[in-house]
């Protein structure tokens, strides 16, 4: 499927709509999430137009892979995430109910996250 240039991550990183941007480098930008689920809950998305971790894995270039991850190291410490801890997760595709469709990594801090994963009723 073709990257859709409408998405709304793609029109923060083009400046079309504001966020409350916490992060930025040539390789990734982090804002807060628009609905936090947690006290500290930011997103991390690359720059250039992938949509999932499969696309930007098979087709970004090394630097921009390592910029991207680095980014999101950076964002956690920068956060004051890493000595309580925090989860970093990535919704990918349809069943992981990802809703916007350029690749995102959430990352949640800030009290006890709880367990990985719903489990099947
Ligand atoms: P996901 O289900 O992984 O695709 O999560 C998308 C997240 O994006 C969700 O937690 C809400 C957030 N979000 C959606 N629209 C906006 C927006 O316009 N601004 C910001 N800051 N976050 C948004």
């Amino acid at each position: 499927m073709a990257y859709d240039t409408d998405n709304i991550f793609a029109k923060i990183l083009r400046g079309e709509i504001p966020c409350d941007k916490v992060f930025e480098n040539d390789y990734a930008l982090a804002f807060r999430d628009i609905n936090p689920q947690a006290p500290v809950h930011l997103l991390v998305i690359p720059k250039g137009p992938y949509e999932a971790l499969d696309d930007f894995t098979e087709k970004a270039t090394d630097a921009e892979i390592e910029g991207f991850f680095r980014a999101v190291g950076t964002v956690a410490r920068e956060a004051g995430a890493v000595d309580a801890g925090y989860r970093f997760l990535a919704n990918c595709g349809p069943d992981a109910h990802q809703e916007v469709s350029h690749f995102h990594v959430h990352i949640f801090a800030g009290r006890d996250l709880g367990g990985m994963i719903k489990r099947p009723d």
